[in-house]
């Protein structure tokens, strides 16, 4: 596994070798993206967030287990939170993180896609095994690059982030009938996928992050968590990054597969609307007008 320094410059963000062992691998933990300020500021949000305070009076996208309503120990997951607070969309919007996610997938410039925010208490179960890119189909050119940030020591038997080696190469899998509480084992569906891709043998490679750093993942590889075992409470966000040349597929054409991205899709129209998917960097030095509200 290589680790990269910081801070990265905005010239050459990471080296060829990192790039090849990003291809070879699916995954490419980078240390330190986040500095320990931005850490706290996100930290001081996120029990707010999950008590439904939303600071821009936005809804998120989505919303898994609240304290009020939710069993005690069970895994929760928010999508689309940078709309909700602006310390969020602060971190989401990070012009690095995108320049890597451009850098690794070979794109002009990284649109954002959505964002993620997760906690997983002490006993939740773990996250079925499963490729993002189940859930992203309605953008063309097609791929994915999730950037999964810990915002607390990440370690094996805590619930981190796990990852299947090489699996990005195979071919992508019908999404996974039960994402939080499944009734077998979470590793399942990932070895129906390796049968299939002809692998006898899968490893599941468990990470070791400090609040603040991170891993560049590829939208196939095969990923999840398993049960928190330790008394901490683990959380992460996630930034999910697609091409900044991605139009929504064919105007008009009923596409599965939309998931978040589909509900922001105008009537008629292919664009990816800035609004709602800005881009966060490109190569030209092209930045979402809006998102200077955000720079801070
Ligand atoms: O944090 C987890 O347990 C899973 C996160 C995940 O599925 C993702 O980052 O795509």
């Amino acid at each position: 596994m290589q680790t990269i320094p910081s801070p990265i410059t905005a010239e050459q963000p990471i080296t060829a070798e990192q790039i090849e062992q990003f291809h070879q691998d699916g995954f490419l933990v980078v240390e330190n993206l986040f500095a320990p300020e931005q850490v706290e500021r996100l930290l001081q949000r996120f029990d707010r967030l999950y008590a439904g305070e939303f600071e821009t009076g936005i809804y998120p996208d989505e919303w898994h287990w609240n304290p009020y309503l939710g069993k005690s120990g069970v895994a929760g997951q928010m999508t689309g939170v940078w709309r909700c607070d602006r310390a969020m969309a602060t971190i989401v919007m990070s012009e690095k993180a995108g320049q890597i996610a451009a850098a690794l997938e070979g794109w002009s410039g990284a649109r954002l896609l959505t964002d993620g925010l997760w906690q997983k208490p002490p006993t939740a179960k773990e996250t079925t095994l499963h490729q993002d890119s189940m859930y992203i189909k309605s953008h063309t050119p097609t791929g994915a690059m999730t950037c999964w940030v810990a915002l607390s020591n990440a370690f094996p038997g805590a619930s981190t982030i796990e990852y299947v080696p090489g699996s990005h190469a195979w071919t992508v899998s019908a999404a996974v009938p039960e994402f939080h509480n499944q009734n077998k084992s979470y590793l399942s569906e990932m070895q129906q996928a390796a049968k299939l891709a002809g692998v006898e043998k899968t490893e599941v490679v468990q990470m070791k992050l400090a609040p603040g750093s991170c891993v560049f993942h590829h939208g196939n590889i095969w990923h999840g968590s398993g049960q928190n075992l330790v008394d901490v409470v683990r959380r992460s966000l996630v930034i999910i990054h697609v091409s900044a040349e991605a139009k929504f597929q064919a105007a008009g054409s009923y596409v599965q597969g939309g998931y978040v991205a589909g509900k922001y899709r105008i009537h008629g129209d292919d664009t990816m609307d800035e609004s709602f998917f800005p881009i966060v960097w490109r190569e030209d030095g092209y930045r979402t007008p809006f998102l200077e509200a955000y720079d801070s």
